[in-house]
């Protein structure tokens, strides 16, 4: 017998400004399109939260090379407030991007309903670790572990919007899957702070069962830590998810997506998700749906379509509308 405790919920975050190629905005509605709702419904119960309300028409521009850091670092304030507000209810609390500048919030999030820091598995064919002002692209989605990483607070630069945000994760708690297109003051920061990272070859080389393994020894040694993944769907190949804003040749299958998923939901442990950079304005048709289908199977594995039993916690609060299965 197994209990189940807890409700999912989503909620839809449709930002673009921390990239610079339209249509990332319409992922959580092409999404709820694909039927996201029903298809998670099949495997737990699911709170569809609707959307932050996302401020885009504030006065921005560039500050140095950084593209829109005040609407990015507003929007993420109010991401930070609904991630942590659906904490105390719901697990996983799904984030539906928007783009990967969004992680900024959901994982504060995290660590603010904690009180500590969670675990975060991100999952991405980029490290998103830039500080801003070194950023190639002056994207802030290319930017969002730069300011949680405590080990940078020392060199961090002051941006306007962010006034809020406080880094509430060590390097110690990171583990990267799926990367291939890493920027060398990327490469340095991962290296100089021994962050946990495995790129497609160890993926091809290790198999992705054994690469997880190793990512949760070295975050979780005890087996008892809260998880939050942070799941870009160009981390799979391209001819899975086309609909996103920078794909990179040879990712993920989708079956490891779905691995890494399940297991993370089966350790009881997942406190929540981001399923982010699907852009339905840079595909076809078809390539936009094959990719809102892979995004809503990783999903449906985050809730526990692979889950088998226990799916037991020790907390005792039951969300209202949660179900118990004996
Ligand atoms: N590392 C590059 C490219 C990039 C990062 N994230 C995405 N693209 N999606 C940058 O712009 O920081
Ligand atoms: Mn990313
Ligand atoms: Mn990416």
């Amino acid at each position: 017998t197994f209990t189940r405790l807890y409700s999912a919920c989503l909620i839809g975050v449709p930002s673009s400004k921390g990239q610079r190629r339209s249509g990332v905005e319409h992922g959580p509605e092409i999404l709820r399109k694909h039927g996201i709702v029903k298809k998670l419904r099949k495997f737990n119960n699911v709170v569809d939260s609707g959307n932050i309300r996302v401020v885009e028409d504030i006065a921005d521009d560039f500050e140095g090379n950084v593209k829109n850091p005040r609407t990015v670092g507003a929007n993420n304030e109010r991401i930070r407030d609904a991630v942590k507000e659906s904490l105390k209810k719901y697990r996983p609390v799904i984030s539906l991007g928007g783009d990967h500048s969004m992680a900024i919030g959901t994982i504060s999030g995290s660590a603010t309903f904690l009180g500590k820091a969670p675990v975060v598995i991100w999952v991405d064919a980029h490290a998103d670790i830039n500080p801003p002002e070194l950023s190639p692209s002056g994207n802030l989605h290319g930017t969002p572990l730069s300011f949680l990483l405590k080990e940078l607070d020392s060199s961090r630069i002051a941006l306007p919007g962010f006034e809020w945000c406080d880094s509430q994760i060590a390097a110690k708690d990171i583990a990267f899957i799926g990367l291939r297109d890493v920027d060398p003051t990327e490469l340095d920061i991962i290296k100089n702070h021994g962050i946990k990272a495995f790129d497609m070859n160890d993926i091809d080389r290790l198999g992705i069962s054994r690469v997880l393994s190793e990512c949760l020894d070295s975050t979780d040694p005890n087996g008892t830590r809260d998880i939050h993944l942070s799941f870009d769907v160009d981390a799979l190949d391209p001819s899975l998810t086309p609909a996103t804003g920078t794909p990179v040749r040879g990712g993920l299958f989708k079956e490891e997506g779905e691995f890494i998923c399940s297991e993370l939901a089966r350790t009881g442990r997942l406190l929540a998700v981001d399923m982010v950079e699907v852009n339905p304005l840079l595909s076809d048709a078809d390539g936009t749906t094959r990719t809102c289908e892979a995004a809503i199977s990783l999903l449906q594995h985050c809730v526990g379509k692979r889950a088998s039993p226990p799916f037991e916690r020790e907390d005792k609060y039951v969300p209202e509308g949660s179900r118990t299965l004996n």
